[in-house]
């Protein structure tokens, strides 16, 4: 299989993230992307690929052009401020109550003012490289999806920063431009076909639920914690289907803590039947690996062996896959689990090998 992969997503550098009212360290880091590049060169089955330049235009076909813009010159507009600051995160939030009956707020002059306006948590830093890293995703994004319309059965992009929390006119949760949305809003656009939308990240994809709430060409499945308990707490619930053109055409599976194997293969399956029934030939799919037993902030028991599984029955969909990287924490086992799920996807063996991360008689 080919994988896309860019070494600007280092320049994507976050060394810390507000949680809880604390500073603690930063869970979307740099060593994510290079776990899963180790491991998918190390497997030997893997074709790595460059991205090129696709522009703007796929980009504001999904998002806001002020977003776009605004990303573009934050750093810049920061610095100038000269605190010294070595992020940017807000210190206010746009709260829709705020202007409650008054209408839309404009944007903000003042640097202060724009980062609460395009931004909506403490976990999503803008540091220098930020800005490059996000469009290089994007393109990472959009090559794999040239890729799977040039022949390719699937094809893999390891976007480094992830994209799904990212909504048309709002960035957050480690999200600047929603990679997966732009793909599939492109896809569209090239084929006519309906594309859908797999999303099987630990957290529910409020960027692209929200991007696409009112189409039916590009229906949304995900599977993901509940959003009663888990970030992004306000998108995701089961009764959430989409609106006008786009009623039934989202289809929400929250989960409880602790959930096994068994119990997410059973949603694997719905949201897999579903899709066929209301996509065409192509599937964009959102790959978390934050679902797994160990990650630090999913509260989910999946093990390795699961992701070989998953990957196989959606191989068996028949569907054409542009499989873009999401989230997944858990930085030792994170390009294990992802080679084990595109070698699903393949239809090569599970390979578990030493498992150094399970502890000194694992390893
Ligand atoms: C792409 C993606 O997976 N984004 C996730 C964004 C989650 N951001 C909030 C993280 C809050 C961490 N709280 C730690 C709780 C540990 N029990
Ligand atoms: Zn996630």
């Amino acid at each position: 299989m080919r994988v896309v992969y860019s070494p600007s997503h280092l320049l994507h550098d976050p060394v810390f993230e507000v949680s809880g009212g604390r500073r603690i360290p930063a869970y979307e880091v740099t060593g994510r992307g290079e776990s899963i590049r180790r491991a998918l060169e190390a497997d030997g089955g893997f074709a790595f690929v460059d991205p090129t330049g696709h522009g703007e235009d796929p980009i504001t076909a999904v998002h806001d052009p002020g977003l776009l813009r605004y990303l573009a010159g934050a750093w810049s507009e920061w610095r100038q401020r000269g605190t010294g600051a070595e992020v940017i995160m807000p210190d206010t939030v746009l709260h829709p109550a705020l202007r409650e009956g008054m209408g839309p707020a404009p944007e903000p002059g003042s640097p202060c003012g724009r980062i609460g306006y395009w931004c909506y948590d403490t976990a999503t830093p803008i540091v220098p490289g930020t800005y490059r890293a996000a469009r290089d995703a994007v393109d990472v994004a959009l090559t794999t999806a040239e890729l799977v319309l040039g022949g390719e059965t699937a094809a893999y992009g390891l976007c480094r920063p992830p994209g799904h929390h990212a909504a048309r006119a709002m960035f957050g949760g480690y999200c600047y431009f929603n990679n997966a949305a732009i793909a599939a809003e492109w896809l569209v656009r090239r084929t006519g076909q309906r594309v859908g939308i797999l999303d099987v990240d630990y957290h529910h994809g409020n960027g692209s639920q929200q991007i696409f709430w009112k189409r039916q060409d590009v229906p949304y499945a995900s599977i993901h914690a509940d959003p009663n308990r888990t970030y992004p707490y306000y998108a995701g619930h089961a009764d959430e289907a989409g609106a006008g053109a786009g009623a039934g055409a989202t289809f929400n599976q929250p989960l409880a803590a602790g959930t096994t194997d068994e119990d997410y293969l059973a949603a694997v399956d719905r949201a897999i039947d579903w899709l066929a029934a209301r996509s065409d030939d192509l599937l964009v799919v959102s790959l978390g690996i934050d679902t797994y037993g160990q990650d630090p902030i999913g509260d989910f028991a999946l093990t390795t062996p699961v992701y070989h599984e998953v990957g196989r029955r959606v191989a068996a969909s028949g569907r054409r896959l542009v499989i873009l990287q999401e989230g997944g924490y858990f930085v030792p086992a994170l390009g294990e689990n992802v080679r084990q799920w595109l070698r699903g996807i393949e239809g090569r063996p599970l390979d578990l090998g030493p498992r150094s991360w399970d502890g000194p008689t694992g390893g």
